[in-house]
């Protein structure tokens, strides 16, 4: 017996299995209930019993072997099959319980890109820290304008100050210094006001500015885009007031009114009885700008304007709280793709 066993063992060293197949029949050989093993075991109760401790130990030191050459085996082709991808299956039914959904924000904003690319304008993006020159002095802000207070605006540093961007207008600065017109695009991004939290205002937001400068830019040309805007954001029907405003990077200003997309304009507590809702201001650059921007306004005008992507939502999605943006809420956020297209 002990001869047979040392046979055995060696044999089992030898082995390696081509296919499955192979290693199949050594199982069947070794570990089937016919097999080696099992004859072995029972020829082990007619060992004297002088010899039975040492032929216990070898035989269990054979039946190990010959598990472990399998189990050994039995991995190899199990990696082989999964590198190969054969334990894939493509036909199994897709999860779609993870499935995320467009944010209402982006949703909005992809549309106002969309709608101002047909028109020629293309995009651009800058950084969201900023430092006074780009935020503020290009853009015509006074000394003591109350926006480059703390209160205001969030610092990261003071003199120089290193601020949060509380407008893109900052991109429109950077954009003009190195660009000469035409120039004619818009400006995406977050930006940041050091504001009380409330259901209508927040600590950052979402804006798209927008700016087209080159030769013989009017006022009549700002006056059409903005129409063109809002019919194609709104609806065909909409139509638009422009109100005298004032902002130090524009002269003149305005503010712009939509008719209330609700009741038609004839008056509804939405638009608080006026029939109009106000969504952006706009105006022609300051030369005063264009001039701290390198740009000639001797040669060029231009128009520029700007609105919250959070407003223009809100009045597409009849959102009434700012805050549920950013509250992460997939019940909230999950409405609105599907009810879109
Ligand atoms: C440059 C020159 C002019 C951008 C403009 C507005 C008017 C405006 C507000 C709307 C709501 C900001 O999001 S909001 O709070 N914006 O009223 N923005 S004109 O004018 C520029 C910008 C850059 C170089």
């Amino acid at each position: 017996m002990r001869e047979q066993i040392k046979q055995y063992l060696a044999e089992i060293d030898a082995f390696s299995a081509k296919t499955k197949d192979e290693l199949e029949q050594f199982r069947i050989r070794f570990s089937g209930k016919k097999g080696v093993l099992n004859d072995l075991f029972a020829e082990f109760k007619n060992v004297a019993a002088e010899e039975r401790k040492e032929m216990g130990v070898l035989l269990n030191d054979l039946k190990n072997k010959a598990q472990q050459k399998i189990d050994a085996l039995r991995e190899n082709f199990e990696a082989e099959e999964s590198a190969k991808g054969d334990d894939l299956d493509l036909s199994l039914p897709v999860n779609f319980d993870f499935q995320g959904s467009r944010h209402p924000l982006m949703i909005i904003r992809n549309r106002m890109i969309e709608i101002f690319s047909r028109i020629g304008f293309t995009v651009a993006e800058g950084p969201e820290i900023e430092d006074d020159w780009h935020n503020f002095s290009a853009l015509n802000f006074a000394p003591e304008h109350p926006a480059r207070d703390m209160q205001d605006t969030f610092f990261i540093e003071e003199n120089p100050d290193i601020i949060l961007r509380t407008h893109t207008s900052s991109v429109q600065v950077r954009v003009m210094e190195k660009t000469s017109p035409p120039i004619r695009m818009i400006f995406p991004g977050r930006v940041y006001r050091n504001e009380a939290i409330s259901a209508r205002a927040h600590c950052f937001f979402h804006q798209i500015e927008g700016l087209y400068v080159d030769k013989n830019v009017s006022f009549a040309d700002l006056r059409q885009t903005m129409l063109y805007f809002a019919k194609e954001m709104f609806s065909a029907d909409t139509r638009i007031r422009l109100r005298p405003s004032y902002f130090p990077f524009t002269e003149p200003s305005a503010e712009m009114d939509i008719s209330c997309n609700l009741c038609g304009g004839k008056g509804c507590s939405f638009c608080k009885y006026t029939g109009w809702v106000e969504i952006l201001g706009c105006g022609m650059v300051n030369p005063n700008v264009l001039k701290n921007c390198g740009i000639d306004p001797e040669v060029y005008s231009g128009f520029a304007f700007g609105m919250g992507v959070e407003r223009i939502t809100n009045l597409v999605f009849n959102v009434k709280d700012l805050r549920m943006f950013s509250e992460n809420d997939v019940r909230f956020l999950q409405q609105f793709e599907s009810a879109w297209q």
